[in-house]
């Protein structure tokens, strides 16, 4: 899974990625794109941590890139290979800079529904012309309505596909079916305040679409990065925070992507994994290590609220809390789970 950071000049978009990664040494400005990969901050694998005192604590994770280029065949060509947009809006510019933030919206949004209708009308050319595959042809009626939308300047995203559809749009990587999250990065006062300046069109816009909304602030977060944890969370809560505007990003990114987390626990490492809503025991066992997947017997499930409740897992043990599931158990967010195999 990869995220892009995009938006309009000078929106914060690096200031938002070294903050995400940590990067200190990203660069600034134009050139090449800053890679890098950004912690899920989750405040259940702290508490597990807090409980178990591991050697290592490992968070989720997910690859982050700071697109650089912002509009054309260039832009288009990074985003190809994203999973999801995060878009920086200059909310503590002037005007002009708000202004040139929602103007990127919109010719973002224009470009992705050019960019897929010439893939759905170059494609259906195809398969009208060869005749030969009956397999293929069932793809055209689902392209035609995707032309529909498109001509429309409705997003892919915002149509309610049949399941064979579904699959059939799982083969492409069109433009407007990446989910987008909107980041607006807004100044000091306006962090307790409750608007910005160009809010109201960007929660237009966020509604009219889907897309979610999290502000930040670059400079507040650049500030706070250097306190200890808990000066830190003792000045987010003079703003009314619990938790930074970054650490909302990442998780609204992980949520987006439709991700959820599986926990293991031991005294060398306490980590959450990554996995898709609806997997299976024997599938995230394979995450762990591909002989789990292959050896499977069974998972001893205990959700993170009885464990929170009760303090412990011996505890959770005690009351008959851990369950025993079989391969095709779906596995639910925050599950702490321990695999049986052998192999
Ligand atoms: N006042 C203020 N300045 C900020 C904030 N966030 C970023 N800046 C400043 O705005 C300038 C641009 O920030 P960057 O993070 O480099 O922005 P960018 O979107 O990556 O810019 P380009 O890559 O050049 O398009 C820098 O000088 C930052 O210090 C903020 O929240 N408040
Ligand atoms: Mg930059």
């Amino acid at each position: 899974m990869k995220v892009g950071i995009t938006g309009s000049p000078q929106a914060g978009k690096t200031t938002l990625f070294r903050l995400l990664t940590g990067m200190a040494g990203a660069k600034p400005g134009a050139g090449t794109s800053n890679l890098g990969v950004m912690e899920v901050p989750d405040e259940r694998v702290s508490t597990l941590s807090e409980t178990y005192k591991p050697e290592k604590t490992t968070y989720a994770r997910i690859k982050l890139v700071d697109i650089q280029a912002h509009n054309g065949q260039e832009f288009l060509n990074e985003v190809r290979n994203l999973d999801a947009l995060i878009v920086v809006l200059g909310c503590f510019m002037d005007e002009p800079g708000v202004q040139d933030s929602l103007d990127f919206m919109e010719s973002m949004e224009t470009e992705f529904y050019c960019a897929d209708l010439a893939s759905v009308e170059g494609r259906l050319e195809r398969l009208k012309k060869n005749k030969a595959k009956p397999v293929n042809q069932m793809e055209i009626p689902f392209l035609e309505k995707c032309k529909e939308a498109l001509d429309n300047e409705v997003a892919l995203r915002d149509i309610d596909f049949l399941p064979h559809e579904m699959t059939l749009l799982s083969n492409f990587a069109f433009y407007s079916n990446k989910p987008v999250i909107l980041a607006p990065n807004i100044s000091e006062e306006h962090l307790t305040s409750g608007d910005y300046p160009g809010m109201e069109q960007i929660s237009g816009i966020a509604e009219d679409r889907g897309y979610k909304i999290v502000p930040f602030s670059g400079m507040v977060e650049e500030e706070i990065e250097s306190l200890d944890k808990e000066s830190r969370i003792e000045f987010l809560e003079t703003y009314g925070f619990t938790q930074p505007g970054t650490a909302r990003i990442a998780q609204a990114a992980y949520e987006t992507l439709g991700l959820i987390s599986f926990f293991t626990i031991g005294s060398d490492e306490v980590r959450a994994w990554t996995i898709r809503l609806g997997t299976k025991a024997k599938e995230a066992a394979g995450k762990i290590h591909s002989d789990m997947e292959r050896g499977f017997i069974k998972a001893e499930v205990v959700p993170f609220d009885d464990f929170s409740r009760l303090g412990s897992v011996k505890a959770c043990r005690d009351k008959g809390l851990v369950r025993l599931e079989g391969k095709d158990y779906v596995v639910e967010d925050g599950d702490i789970i321990n695999v049986r195999f052998n192999v």
